[in-house]
């Protein structure tokens, strides 16, 4: 140790800043320049050195993109990121140019707030003062919670939590804990994603399968794309934007429906359609009693393929009236569903829903595709199996050029096979819902809140590994509600959190590990969805100060647990890599994969193209090849749905009042809806503290000059956006890109409590719920209603 190596303990953020800044000026192992504020380092000079390498790599955060950047690597230090260069022809390639974030790489690698030491806390729990340790006592300190609470509780009360800024990559300290933990006795394991979740729950009650997106290069001849809260300009989604704007340069025509004029509307739509969030299944339901009315329904393709269009195709066992025509003429409750009915619930003109519902109907073929903002909604289910019926009705299900909606992409495929996970024991299961419950007092957690595989569970979670997520206290909903459990220290014993930064939920950990970054250590880069190829991301410079990768240290641990043998294999994470590659390489004998050798000089891999339409078999040759729901149909009518007898899942999806919805008595107290959108600038918070991207866009509330006007608001003014949950203070963007009635904040700023728990960042999770979908079991991030006031 120096004499630089100061106790952190007690001291402010601010100051913690500044002392690391001071750290900062003599690094240990890295180039000085890097790391210090403002770098010197011109391109101009890093460019002419001869020992530069230009290296093409990508990070594996969780952001929608595998993007081809280029790092420019001289004397151990990444100088510069560039990105494909316009020359560089590849036919096959989508043209995956580094975005923003892509570009600002090197500022998030290189920033003096960078967590440099193990630090062990040494205040109260969230009041983010640690101290200096060692890694050996780090280490020790894991073990020897682990045994200990193991012992006591046993391994359901050890619980790896959300994280998913490491999901792009094909190895993770993430998924490395986990084997740790499974051969030690297991841990409690949560489901659902809070991703699409939602979506991935309801779409099989219509297909029989989640994964209903196709291919996007079989959409180059769709005349119509409606894209249904799909915001893909930021999202990017697998580089859909390569594939949208191609479409667009020939023509085809899109429609954007989405509360906001994203990115998105500006850049590809022909129309805007906003409408109140939570409310899209009354536009549909509009939508598919126009179309069913004015005769433009697919008839050949609904009496061969689906069940329960009319009431001669209902399944056994249904009392009259609870088919799709049924309740869009209002056969049961006497009311038709006609675009005048739609237009006070969703605030879109009923001449827009009818000639949205016929441009959809005849145009042949069109896509309507859904983004998974609509479905991290408390009404999320419905909304994702409303598309799937309007998809239906106009016979664009399995068809090239039409989309059977659900899934922005193809799903969740992954390529590579990832390290080997051994059995878990525990079999009880929480959704990701539950887990604030399952800390406070396990015994509450019951199977209709999510729990799977026992009745009740035997342990509270007493010992938690938070990897490379800011799901403790920011992107989690309901933090003011979170913390009152995370700040119980008798609750949860012992948090292990590890972070390139001290983020609000890292101040919660125990023990605060400093993890390397994409670009200090090797892995492969997974694309997403529809996306089609592998990329290096290897190991480019040394990690700085004593930052180690999480499988690094997780070894040291399962040494001092006495199973590290059987945790590593003797692979270190190179090799670790190099078998995941070569597992992958021999799964697949046909895609002719390099050698890991060879994919250190190639770098990546493109699959071949294999344009693919979902459900294309089903449609074709439906008697050999079922839909895999229990009528073997598309089931516009779910007998599952409807034995479950709740009201929140009919077995027709359509709408109902969102629990927090427009219509919901709450909306007399607090009468603006809030959402977010994932923005440009970071990846969920990754990044948040990149200045570069701070310069981007700054958090501000949008909100249409009819409200601020209301309410005295001008532009720039400070307002305190509240509710019963929490307040939250942030600058006023007054804007026409928002429906009145509605706000909006870009999700993932940073929570910034004062003294009096009133945040200063603009982290709306102090304001939505916690509550559960009925379905899924899932969150509903998106569905709040707030008041704005002048600060
Ligand atoms: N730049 C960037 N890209 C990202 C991410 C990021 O943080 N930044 N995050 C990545 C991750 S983890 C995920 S899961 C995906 C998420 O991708 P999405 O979930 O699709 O992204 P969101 O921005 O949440 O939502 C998309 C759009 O839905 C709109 N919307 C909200 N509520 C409603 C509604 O009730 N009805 C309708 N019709 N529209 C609504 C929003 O205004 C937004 O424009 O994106 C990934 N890509
Ligand atoms: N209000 C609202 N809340 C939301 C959402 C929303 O739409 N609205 N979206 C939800 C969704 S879809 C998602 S996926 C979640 C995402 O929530 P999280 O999974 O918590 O993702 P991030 O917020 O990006 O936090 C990732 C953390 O990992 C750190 N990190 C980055 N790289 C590394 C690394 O290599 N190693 C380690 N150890 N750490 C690293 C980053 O600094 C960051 O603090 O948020 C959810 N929360
Ligand atoms: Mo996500």
């Amino acid at each position: 140790m120096t004499d630089k190596d100061k106790t952190l303990s007690g001291i402010s953020r601010r100051h913690f800043v500044k002392a690391s800044s001071a750290l900062a000026a003599t690094p240990l192992f890295i180039n000085r320049s890097a790391f210090a504020a403002n770098p010197q380092t011109s391109p101009g000079t890093v460019s002419s050195a001869p020992e530069e390498r230009v290296v093409p790599t990508c990070s594996t955060f969780d952001c929608g993109g595998k993007c081809d950047i280029r790092a420019h690597v001289a004397d151990g230090v990444v100088t510069r990121i560039t990105t494909r260069p316009d020359n560089e022809l590849d036919e096959e390639m989508p043209i995956m140019r580094a975005c923003v974030r892509g570009r600002g790489y090197r500022k998030f690698v290189y920033h003096p707030d960078r967590l440099k030491y193990p630090m062990k806390r040494v205040g109260k729990r969230g009041e983010g003062k640690f101290e200096r340790i060692s890694w050996d006592e780090a280490t020790t300190l894991i073990a020897d919670n682990l045994k200990r609470i193991t012992e006591k509780y046993g391994p359901s009360s050890r619980y790896v939590h959300v994280g998913t800024a490491v999901s792009g990559g094909t190895f993770s300290g993430d998924a490395m804990v986990r084997r740790l933990l499974n051969l030690t006795g297991g841990h409690l394991q949560y489901y659902h994603s809070v991703s699409m979740g939602n979506t991935a729950a309801a779409t099989p009650y219509t297909y029989g399968a989640a994964a209903s997106g196709s291919s996007l290069d079989t959409l180059a001849d769709t005349k119509l794309v409606i894209l249904w809260g799909h915001n893909t300009t930021e999202t990017i989604f697998g580089h859909s934007n390569h594939y949208f704007q191609q479409m667009k340069q020939n023509g085809t025509r899109f429609i954007v429906v989405d509360p906001r004029y994203s990115d998105t509307a500006s850049s590809l739509a022909d129309e805007w359609i906003p409408l109140r969030p939570s409310t899209d299944n009354a536009l549909m339901d509009a939508m598919m009693y126009v179309i069913v009315t004015e005769n433009l329904h697919d008839k050949a393709f609904i009496e061969r393929h689906t069940l329960g269009f009319d009431e001669n195709s209902m399944p056994e066992g249904v009392p009259e009236n609870e088919s799709l025509m049924a309740y869009l003429t209002g056969a049961k409750d006497g009311i038709a569903k006609t675009p005048e009915w739609a237009e006070p619930i969703t605030h879109v003109p009923a001449q827009t829903i009818r000639q949205l519902a016929r441009d959809y109907a005849t145009t042949k073929p069109a896509a309507l595709i859904q983004g998974w903002g609509p479905q991290r909604h408390n009404c999320g289910e419905r909304t994702a199996r409303g598309s799937t019926l309007l998809a239906t009705l106009t016979g664009n299900v399995g068809v090239k050029g039409g989309w059977a909606a659900g899934y922005g992409g193809i799903g969740n495929r992954k390529f590579t096979t990832g390290p080997e996970m051994p059995d878990n024991p525990v079999k009880e299961k929480i959704s990701v819902m539950n887990w604030v419950q399952a800390a406070d007092d396990a015994s509450k957690v019951t199977p209709q809140d999510g729990l799977t595989g026992a009745e009740k569970l035997s342990n509270n979670i007493r010992i938690l590994f938070s990897h490379a997520g800011n799901y403790l206290a920011n992107q989690n909903p309901d933090i003011n509600k979170t913390i009152g459990v995370l700040q119980d220290e008798s609750k949860i014993e012992f948090i292990v959190a590890t972070d390139l930064y001290l983020t609000p939920s890292a101040k919660y950990a125990d023990l605060l590990l400093p993890e390397t970054s994409f670009m200090e250590r090797w892995n492969i880069g997974e694309t997403w969805g529809t996306g089609n190829y592998l990329v290096l991301s290897d190991k480019l410079v040394e990690p700085p100060f004593e930052a180690r990768t999480d499988y690094n240290w997780l070894r040291e641990v399962a040494a001092k647990l006495g199973v590290e043998a059987e945790f590593s294999l003797g692979r270190d994470e190179k090799q670790w890599i190099e078998h995941i590659w070569e597992a992958t390489r021999l799964s697949m004998p046909d895609e002719n994969l390099p050698t890991f050798a060879e994919l250190q000089i190639q770098r990546r891999h493109l699959f071949k193209s294999k344009p693919y339409v979902a459900f294309e078999d089903n449609i074709r040759d439906p008697d050999n090849h079922p839909f895999a729901t229990p009528s073997g149909k598309i089931e516009i009518f779910s007998k599952r749905l409807y034995d479950m007898h709740h009201p929140e899942i009919p077995a027709l999806s359509h709408y109902v009042p969102a629990h927090e919805g427009p219509e919901d008595a709450l909306a007399a107290k607090y009468p603006l809806q809030l959402i977010t959108w994932k923005g440009k600038n970071r990846a969920n918070s990754t990044q948040y503290a990149n200045p570069w991207l701070q310069e981007v866009q700054i958090q501000k509330l949008w909100i249409n000059p009819l409200d601020a006007e209301k309410r005295g608001i001008a532009q720039g003014d400070t307002v305190k956006i509240h509710n019963d949950r929490g307040i939250s203070l942030v600058p006023a963007e007054v804007t026409q890109r928002i429906l009145p009635g509605v706000v909006a904040m870009q999700a993932g700023a940073w929570w910034q409590p004062d003294a009096n728990g009133v945040d200063h960042g603009g982290c709306a999770n102090v304001l939505s719920s916690s509550r559960i979908t009925a379905l899924a079991k899932g969150n509903s991030h998106q569905t709040m209603l707030v008041e704005v006031a002048k600060a």
